[in-house]
């Protein structure tokens, strides 16, 4: 609770942490939870804001309630929603936020652990973070494949149907089965890759958890397997998944962009995310 004095820190604040990164010497190793926020002010929307939200905003897909758009067995019988809102989704036309932006400057510095990510936009990537750095929780739109025999589709014919609204079939005649992005659905298994990496939250020095409700496990239980006495930093419009409880947490709420320049500004670091940000 906020009346126990940290064990790391040496308070819980903004300039304290900076000088936990910056000056201790023992700040070598940390991990990025993120999510849809860090996204928002690309143009992307987010699943659960209010009014700006995805599921608020789906009334036009006519879904029998709005998380059947990424629904396995929704998918199953009807995959033209989906391919609807891929059109609308599909990377390439967004660009990299500053939060993308202070990801990449952490894995230039050699201070990047992991980016843990259920956000499927690719944005890291096009921020020139290391894909072997980036953990894509629930997939991406990077490949994709049938749903029935698994089989890897071309990518440029996932263009044209993704830019024409159609559902592209398996390429194998004798399976013909539909064909979807490798992201995670709502029914389907997480990829192998997370939960290869889902305890190294343990050896990080530091946890930024960002632009996420934390509603969604496995994922949401990642913050928790961080060591006690190892700092975690919220920043998001809201609070979330009991962040703030222990005694090395400290939030930072608001927008994910203002947040990550505070903190870049506190460790001396805002001329480097700038000109990131602006060669992104
Ligand atoms: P969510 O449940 O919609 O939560 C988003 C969170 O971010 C909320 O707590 C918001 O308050 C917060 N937020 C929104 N905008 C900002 C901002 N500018 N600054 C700070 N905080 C902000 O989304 P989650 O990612 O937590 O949910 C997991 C789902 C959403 C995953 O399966 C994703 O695949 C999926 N998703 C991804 C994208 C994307 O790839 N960009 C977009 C929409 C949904």
């Amino acid at each position: 609770d906020d009346s126990t004095p940290p064990a790391t820190l040496s308070a819980r604040t903004l300039p304290a942490l900076a000088d936990y990164i910056t000056k201790s010497g023992t700040c070598k190793k940390i991990v990025i939870m993120s999510g849809a926020g860090i996204s928002t002010s690309a143009g992307i929307p987010d699943f659960r804001s209010p009014d700006t939200g995805l599921y608020a905003n789906l009334a036009r897909l006519d879904l029998p309630y709005a998380e059947a758009v990424f629904d396995i067995s929704y998918f199953r019988r009807n995959p033209h929603p989906f391919y609807t809102l891929a059109q609308e989704l599909y990377p390439g036309r967004f660009r990299p936020t500053v939060a993308h932006a202070f990801i990449r400057l952490l894995a230039d510095r050699g201070l990047l652990l992991k980016h843990f990510t259920q956000n499927i936009d690719c944005l890291d990537r096009e921020a020139g973070v290391p894909e072997e750095l980036i953990v894509e929780a629930h997939g991406s739109f990077a490949r994709q494949s049938c749903i029935e025999c698994r089989r890897a589709f071309p990518h440029d014919e996932m263009l044209r149907h993704v830019q024409a609204a159609t559902v592209p079939r398996c390429l194998n005649e004798t399976c013909g089965g539909l064909v979807k992005p490798e992201i995670v659905f709502f029914g389907e298994a997480l990829p192998n890759e997370f939960f290869a990496h889902a305890m190294l939250p343990r050896e990080a020095d530091l946890v930024i958890v960002m632009g996420t409700s934390l509603t969604v496990q496995p994922f949401a239980n990642l913050p928790r397997a961080a060591g006690r006495g190892t700092p975690r930093l919220l920043i998001n419009l809201e609070q979330v998944g009991g962040l703030g409880g222990r005694e090395d947490d400290v939030l930072l709420l608001g927008d994910c962009d203002e947040g990550v320049r505070k903190l870049a500004k506190a460790c001396g670091w805002s001329e480097e995310l700038e000109r990131i940000w602006r060669e992104t």
